[in-house]
């Protein structure tokens, strides 16, 4: 787990991210596909979208940016006690998205890419650290969970 301080460094710098979330968000979604072309296909509703001249114009991207932002950020403010945000959600992306825990690893590592380049100055070590932490910790328990729906993310 992580130390009091190590939350509270996590929650800071959500804090700074939160007032930009679909910004924030929507950067992920795009740079994710860029990097992951794999993950795109999941999407039924972002098959179509090609360009990144199209993602970017693509509201659908940033609603759902947000919407993956929000969770996450609901999830963090639990500070491990994420079990009834976590359930949810590891069973829709088992049973129903099928999203390998790997694409998990993908996005985790995407947005603290994001954070790092739009909070440079707020985004230290110490807090990248922190927030490289919680991530691993919110993968580690959708693993788990993933293992118990015997899903062989
Ligand atoms: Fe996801 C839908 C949160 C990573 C693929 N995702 C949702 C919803 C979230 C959510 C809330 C709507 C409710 C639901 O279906 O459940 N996703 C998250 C969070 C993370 C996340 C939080 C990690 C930080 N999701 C992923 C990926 C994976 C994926 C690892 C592929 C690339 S990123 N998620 C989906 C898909 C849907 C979805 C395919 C369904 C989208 C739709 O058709 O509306």
């Amino acid at each position: 787990g992580l130390t009091d301080q190590e939350w509270q460094k996590v929650l800071d710098i959500w804090g700074k991210v939160e007032p930009d979330l679909p910004a924030h968000g929507q950067e992920v979604i795009i740079r994710l596909f860029q990097n992951h072309p794999e993950t795109q296909d999941k999407f039924d509703k972002f098959k179509n979208l090609k360009s990144v001249d199209e993602m970017r114009n693509s509201e659908e991207i940033k609603k759902h940016g947000t919407t993956v932002l929000t969770a996450l950020g609901k999830i963090l403010k639990q500070k491990g006690n994420h079990e009834a945000e976590l359930t949810p959600l590891a069973q829709s992306h088992a049973n129903k998205h099928k999203i390998p825990v790997k694409y998990l690893e993908f996005i985790c590592e995407i947005i603290v890419g994001v954070m790092a380049e739009n909070q440079a100055a707020a985004f230290g070590p110490d807090s990248q650290a922190a927030m490289r932490k919680a991530l691993e910790l919110f993968r580690n328990d959708m693993a788990s969970k993933y293992k118990e729906l015997g899903f062989q993310g």
